[in-house]
């Protein structure tokens, strides 16, 4: 039976705040990093539970709030896959986060490993991480006690980024088996990504510098590594990567500062040269953006839908060239915020599926594919590869030479991508590998669709829980007659299209418009929200 004196004791060390009420969202639990303590510990506990439930298999935690301000931080699970957690779980989260004493959170403990089945003597195994944050360190003490409170085996992966932590969790859980993923250390990981990539990159002429936005968090740590793999592949500069200064993180630079405000870090703004083309990741380092001036110095944002186009292009050349184009069958996955130009490009030769937001409804809809790609337009994403898809690439055998050299490609690209979660780095080094092979520069690339001028806003409402969606979240239902008050707005605008949806993560409601020009487009999404409001 649990240990419910350990638990007591070190429960009543950490005591939930009367008036919070956490959930565990998109994103895991995610709120101001000072009101986190007792939510850490107690998913500690539960991360146990959860590999006691998979037999003792390895779960991953990650401590982060990704891009969003500095006193924020957030916590979530990973699967043993190196996936995010199983949806039902989510909600067993929620509940035990909530319980206001440590007397009615061990009696919610005991009810729900009774109704879950979970088999308490058997071992339980955690693998942890955290980013930057300041509040990171506490956090992370507040996760070791419910670790230690179920004598669960822990190992602290220190400060690094999401995606790596993910690698982790499934090389561990692979480890020695036929499906074994690569060496469970960062080494590992790095190591896999850039011996493969270095392959790839053979005989390239030499690239101009990629300069690294690393949004002063984690990824900068992480690129420093990396570079030092790719001293003949890749010639990077770092930028933003002031780890120790209070305040920096996220601030005025990194991923979703590009994405949202459409334009270049400030700090970069005397660093890129003409025809030079960079890169801005996010806080943990999972998103991924880049981002080109022009010969006028005019900046251009190639997003996570450039990605995705990029990328499959690519993927489909190389599987028609090795011969597989009926075997290994590759689709996209987009959400309702993709650039429809990138969902029209995409649509004429390719499958593509729209889902609603979240990582986890993208990495199962790409699964359904042999070769799934998929991002998120704010540039989180990867390519999954199913286990045939896999055998069949290491197994193939080429007739000729060309098909040789296609099929050693895509046996190094697979390498190149971590397939468990999107990850900037590993991203960033497959579009360094189709640019190279294309020889594409930032215009070239950019050029391949034009995307339609677009705006995101926030609407603080009083309910955000009354915005219920349908149709992969681009039609509400509720409230009332909202949707038919958008639907004649979008009308009078020359390719408009706009939705609203509650965010996942955040207390406010989101309004995407985007239609030819940038002054409708803005006017359009103006009108939208003031509906809303
Ligand atoms: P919400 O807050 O539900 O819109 C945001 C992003 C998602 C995803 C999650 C998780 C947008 C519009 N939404 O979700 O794509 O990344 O955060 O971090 O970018
Ligand atoms: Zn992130």
């Amino acid at each position: 039976s649990l240990p419910v004196n350990d638990i007591r004791r070190l429960s009543d060390l950490h005591p939930k705040p009367q008036d919070i009420n956490y959930q565990y969202g998109t994103a895991g639990f995610r709120t101001l990093g000072k009101v986190l303590d007792s939510v850490l510990f107690r998913v500690g506990i539960l991360a146990a539970l959860r590999s006691k439930k998979l037999d003792g298999k390895t779960i991953g935690v990650m401590v982060t709030a990704s891009h969003n301000p500095e006193p924020d931080n957030g916590v979530k699970l990973v699967d043993p896959r190196g996936e995010m957690l199983e949806s039902s779980w989510e909600s067993h989260a929620t509940v035990l986060a909530n319980t206001p004493s440590t007397d009615e959170f061990i009696s919610a403990l005991q009810d729900f490993v009774k109704t879950t089945k979970i088999d308490i003597s058997k071992p339980a195994r955690v693998v942890y991480a955290r980013d930057t944050r300041p509040s990171g360190p506490a956090l992370v003490a507040a996760l070791e006690d419910g670790l230690k409170a179920m004598s669960a085996e822990g190992r602290n992966a220190g400060v690094t980024t999401t995606p790596i932590l993910h690698y982790l969790v499934r090389t561990i859980n692979t480890k020695g088996s036929k499906e074994s993923y690569g060496t469970d250390t960062e080494e590992g990981y790095y190591t896999k990504l850039s011996s493969a990539f270095n392959k790839l990159m053979v005989g390239r002429p030499p690239r101009p510098p990629l300069v690294i936005d690393c949004a002063n968090g984690v990824g900068a740590l992480a690129a420093r590594v990396l570079s030092r793999y790719l001293v003949n592949s890749l010639p990077v500069e770092l930028e933003n990567t002031a780890i120790d200064t209070p305040g920096a993180l996220n601030n005025s630079c990194g991923a979703d500062f590009v994405k949202v405000n459409q334009k270049l870090p400030p700090s970069l703004t005397d660093l890129l040269g003409p025809c030079q083309r960079g890169c801005s990741l996010d806080g943990d380092a999972d998103r991924l953006i880049y981002f080109y001036l022009d010969e006028h110095r005019q900046f251009h944002m190639l997003d996570g839908d450039k990605i995705t186009t990029l990328v499959a292009s690519f993927i489909v050349e190389l599987v028609k060239t090795v011969g597989l184009s009926e075997k290994l069958k590759v689709g996209v996955v987009q959400t309702a915020y993709a650039n429809g130009s990138s969902t029209k490009y995409l649509s004429e030769r390719l499958p593509v599926k729209c889902v609603p937001t979240g990582v986890k409804h993208l990495h199962h809809a790409a699964e359904q594919y042999d070769i799934g790609v998929y991002f998120e337009a704010n540039g989180h994403g990867t390519v999954v590869f199913s286990q045939p898809a896999q055998d069949l690439i290491f197994s193939h055998q080429p007739s000729t030479p060309t098909q040789l050299t296609a099929l050693t490609h895509l046996q190094n690209i697979l390498n190149v991508i971590n397939q468990t979660v999107g990850d900037a780095l590993s991203d960033m080094l497959l579009v360094e590998v189709v640019l190279a092979h294309k020889s594409y520069g930032g215009a070239e690339w950019d050029s391949l669709y034009t995307d339609l001028p677009n705006r995101l806003v926030k609407v603080v409402v009083p309910d955000r829980n009354i915005f219920k969606t349908v149709d992969a979240e681009r039609r509400l239902v509720s409230p009332g007659a909202l949707q038919n008050k958008i639907d004649e707005l979008v009308t009078k605008y020359s390719e408009g299209r706009s939705f609203v949806r509650p965010s996942g993560t955040e207390d406010v409601v989101r309004v995407y418009a985007e239609a030819t020009t940038r002054r409708q487009t803005d006017d359009l999404a103006f009108r939208v929200a003031g509906l809303v409001y």
